[in-house]
């Protein structure tokens, strides 16, 4: 073989590699789109990765990708899969059944991946057992014809055609064009493309019947028996730059573990309370939204957010008073623990004192006015002023466990973050922006700070580390949501470094150490350096 023939061959293995791939993923995406999402190979491999991933690759790829860490994610699996399936083509188009074990070894991954999901059935290992026979078919086609080229020495000079753009048969090969291994190729190829973009397209279109979008559209939403109080004037200090006091559904933060968001129908979803209570009880949707429900504004923060991280939220929640559920099931002495579980598999334990002291504790139906968004945790979610999210705020949760933290760990406590998490206080300067130029004279800085279920007292600004000043307050909501502060400040011109730290109701002033989040919440003061011209 010449060097181009070599060549050639080799474009020839990893092009029918690359397609056979692309034919898996088609007929995957379509038969999940038959049987469901969670059967498919590339989200039940990345969630599996998920569920392995130490902690603090977790905490870095939240921090440096925010909520496009799983777009990461699925790009990184995608990655993999392909030079996979080129691997497989390569060593294909030599002796066919090298390759052909490769494709058998991504099955067996994907359909231990599929089945390991939570809420798996058996019937999520179609999509990935489809997927590799398609993609078995489709290689063994462009490797035979490959190989069929290859065999004789005509053939192989052949190959050189379409690349070399001489399919006319003339030069050094005559009959090139009516070559049967090269036809055979080319249609093989031509099907594994079509295949791969006509499954892809309609099983797409076919996994739309899982969303539970429209009955999300149906549900109607009681009146409140506790309607918030009032927003009072001045909670928002409308400053341009400035976090506002209510977050959009649009832009409340999202972390959970879940590539594919649980589907959970409101006609079909149940809550249990079990465990150490005398009297364990089920309710349905429709006997949740028929109890007195409570609204409440509450600042929820999630324990990988970084002091001047993003993921904090603020909104008017709508649900149903948890204490009263628990007290109706009868917590027996000695439990210490509400171990609740979710329809994405995710457990997560809260100390049940929490839940039964006078806090605004919640199973929330609604967010901001309307039912809860799916990827909020519709139909029902847990909410514990004051608590880390991951050990409070359940989403999609259908099971409460009265337990002890002694007998039972959750997702995030076994992975060694803290059982016990009250939100640290924080704050951060919002305006101006990190790196900002700013012009000489007056100009606000200001920001948010938090101590949800203490509330914040007092604000404090410092630049260049010299004395710290009184930022002004907006006026308190409440003590589980979070206040904007403003302090003018008189800039001069040169490179200037601004440091904010809040003190809560109780009069503890945020803690100047830095703490990672890691295991129970980061702590330290925000600072933003800013060139002032
Ligand atoms: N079912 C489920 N609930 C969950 C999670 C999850 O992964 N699955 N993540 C928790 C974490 S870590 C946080 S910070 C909050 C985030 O809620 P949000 O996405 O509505 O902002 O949800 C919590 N509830
Ligand atoms: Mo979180």
């Amino acid at each position: 073989m010449t060097i181009r023939e070599r060549w050639t061959r080799w474009l020839a293995g990893a092009v029918s590699g690359l397609l056979a791939g692309a034919v898996a993923l088609g007929v995957a995406q379509l038969t999940a789109g038959v049987s469901g999402p969670l059967g498919s190979p590339v989200v039940a491999v990345g969630d599996v990765a998920i569920n392995l991933t130490p902690v603090p690759v977790k905490e870095f790829a939240i921090a440096h990708f925010g909520s496009h860490d799983k777009d990461a994610l699925l790009t990184g699996v995608l990655v993999v899969l392909l030079v996979a399936a080129m691997a497989a083509g390569l060593l294909a188009v030599r002796r066919t059944w090298p390759g052909l074990a490769v494709l058998a070894v991504f099955g067996a991954v994907g359909t231990a991946a599929a089945v390991s999901q939570p809420g798996a059935t058996a019937l999520d290992v179609l999509p990935t057992l489809a997927g590799v026979a398609a993609a078995a078919l489709a290689l063994t086609a462009m490797a035979r014809a490959v190989q069929r080229g290859a065999a004789t020495g005509a053939g192989a000079a052949a190959w050189a055609g379409p690349v070399a753009g001489s399919d006319t048969g003339a030069g050094a090969s005559p009959g090139a064009a009516t070559w049967p291994g090269r036809r055979g190729f080319l249609v093989a190829g031509a099907g594994a493309a079509a295949v791969a973009v006509g499954g892809g397209l309609s099983g797409r279109l076919l996994l739309d019947r899982f969303s539970v979008a429209s009955s999300r559209a149906q549900v109607r939403l009681p009146a409140p028996a506790v309607p918030a109080p009032r927003v009072p004037p001045g909670a928002d200090l409308r400053i341009s730059g400035l976090t506002p006091f209510f977050t959009s559904d649009a832009s409340f933060y999202r972390v959970d573990t879940d590539l594919v968001l649980p589907q959970v129908a409101p006609d079909s979803w149940t809550l249990r309370i079990d465990g150490m209570v005398s009297r364990p009880l089920e309710i349905t949707f429709g006997e949740l939204l028929r109890m007195p429900l409570t609204e409440a504004d509450i600042t929820l923060v999630c324990v990988s957010n970084e002091v001047g991280g993003p993921y904090a939220g603020n909104a008017r929640w709508l649900g149903a008073p948890l204490a009263a559920l628990l007290r109706r099931a009868g917590p027996r002495a000695g439990a210490d623990q509400v171990l609740s579980a979710a329809a994405d598999g995710m457990t997560i334990s809260t100390p049940l004192a929490t839940i039964l002291d006078s806090r605004n504790a919640l199973l929330a139906v609604g967010m901001n006015g309307q039912p809860l968004p799916i990827e909020h945790g519709f139909p029902a979610r847990m909410l514990v002023p004051g608590l880390y999210g991951y050990v409070s705020a359940t989403k999609w949760v259908t099971r409460l466990t009265v337990t002890t933290f002694a007998r039972q760990r959750a997702y995030w406590t076994q992975r060694g973050y803290a059982e016990r998490a009250p939100i640290k206080t924080e704050s951060r300067i919002d305006v101006p922006r990190p790196l900002a130029r700013v012009p000489a004279g007056r100009t606000p800085v200001a920001g948010v700070a938090w101590a949800p279920s203490r509330g914040i007292a007092a604000v404090e600004v410092s630049a260049d580390s010299g004395p710290w000043h009184a930022a002004r307050l907006s006026t308190a909501d409440g003590i589980d949501t979070w206040r904007q502060w403003v302090w003018v400040w008189d800039a001069t011109p040169g490179l200037h470094q601004l440091r904010v730290r809040a003190t809560d109701s109780a009069g503890v002033t945020q803690t100047p150490r830095d703490a990672a989040s890691f295991p129970d919440g980061a702590s330290g003061w925000d600072s933003v350096v800013v060139t002032v011209t």
